[in-house]
């Protein structure tokens, strides 16, 4: 298989990856680093610890220079504040297309400034994927907390990803590592996506298919899957364990599936893995397909799928 010709793809500022609250920001500052040169990032939180320096990297402070310990859980100051800084927001949101926005609910930052951020990006025409994590079940007040910001915020965003801390935490400690570190898949859903939206793949996928999509009725969710080349069904699976909150996407009237390989990848390897991710969705489903190579992807396949149009049972 030839490799695509290098084409210009969008300007980096018009996909725009945003972290609000202290997890928010640590995740969107490591999607970032994997692909900076093809996409902005702000950073949005009252607590200056959360501002990690880098390129095409932007800081949203919420409050004043004094009180620089946070919103202490208080979804609605923050939510006010975020409001307050409407006229660089909207200086900030100018070119942007896209907002891939990730964050923790439960506490203050994320659960009122995501959403309001979110509001005001859809309101500049943005269209907004959300990602929002869940705080343990067993911390029961920021659980409600998180609950009531999680509908805010999928009320306001074109899709909003549900992400269970606890199967987060569960997947970091078989690996070994610190929950707060175990964000890889948000990392790889990330990358996933910009990559896909910047560059001219083998089949083109552009924002007007995200927008056929995210436009469906019913919920959305978004699922990237990493494996190797000729092993599809791991593949699926490694989408499957995803650390969202359990979701049956099989009735997903809308479904837009990117398939990305290194320079040795068969279009029979295209074709099974995208069959076998499409046979879980509904067969009268508009289907919107893409395949790209990349050229630092070497004996692996990711695939990144959005489905939308999920009835809730
Ligand atoms: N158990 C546990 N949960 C945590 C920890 N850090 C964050 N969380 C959870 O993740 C959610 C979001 O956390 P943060 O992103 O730090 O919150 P924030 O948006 O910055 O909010 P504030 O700092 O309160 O303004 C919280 O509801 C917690 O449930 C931690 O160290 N341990
Ligand atoms: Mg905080």
């Amino acid at each position: 298989m030839e490799t695509p010709p290098t084409v210009a793809g969008m300007d980096p500022s018009s996909i725009l990856i945003a972290g609000v609250g202290g997890i928010g920001c640590a995740w969107a500052h490591r999607a970032h680093q994997r692909c900076q040169d093809s996409a902005h990032l702000v950073l949005i939180d009252a607590d200056e610890s959360s501002f990690h320096t880098g390129q095409n990297t932007h800081h949203l402070r919420l409050g004043h220079a004094l009180d620089s310990v946070g919103c202490a859980a208080l979804p609605p100051l923050a939510e006010q504040r975020m409001r307050g800084l409407n006229t660089l927001t909207s200086q900030l949101l100018k070119e942007t297309e896209l907002v891939l926005l990730l964050t923790g609910l439960g506490g203050g930052v994320g659960t009122g400034a995501a959403q309001e951020f979110a509001r005001q990006a859809r309101q500049s025409g943005a269209i907004v994927l959300a990602v929002a994590a869940l705080p343990f079940p067993s911390q029961p007040t920021r659980h409600a907390i998180a609950t009531e910001g999680f509908e805010r915020l999928e009320r306001t965003a074109h899709v909003t990803v549900r992400l269970s801390l606890e199967r987060l935490a569960r997947q970091a400690r078989e690996k070994g590592q610190l929950w707060q570190m175990g964000a890889e898949w948000v990392e790889d859903l990330v990358e996933g996506l910009v990559r896909t939206l910047m560059q001219m793949g083998l089949i083109n996928l552009d924002l007007m298919d995200l927008r056929a999509i995210v436009n469906q009725s019913g919920e959305a969710t978004m699922l990237v899957g990493v494996g190797r080349p000729d092993d599809p069904r791991g593949i699926l699976e490694s989408a499957l364990k995803a650390p969202l909150a359990e979701m049956d996407v099989s009735g997903a009237t809308g479904c837009l599936i990117q398939v990305e390989g290194g320079l040795g990848m068969t279009i029979g390897q295209v074709t099974a893995v995208a069959d076998l991710f499409t046979s879980a969705v509904d067969e009268h489903a508009q289907l919107i397909f893409g395949a790209r190579v990349s050229e630092d992807l070497e004996d692996t396949i990711r695939v990144v799928t959005l489905l939308s149009g999920i009835q809730s049972s």
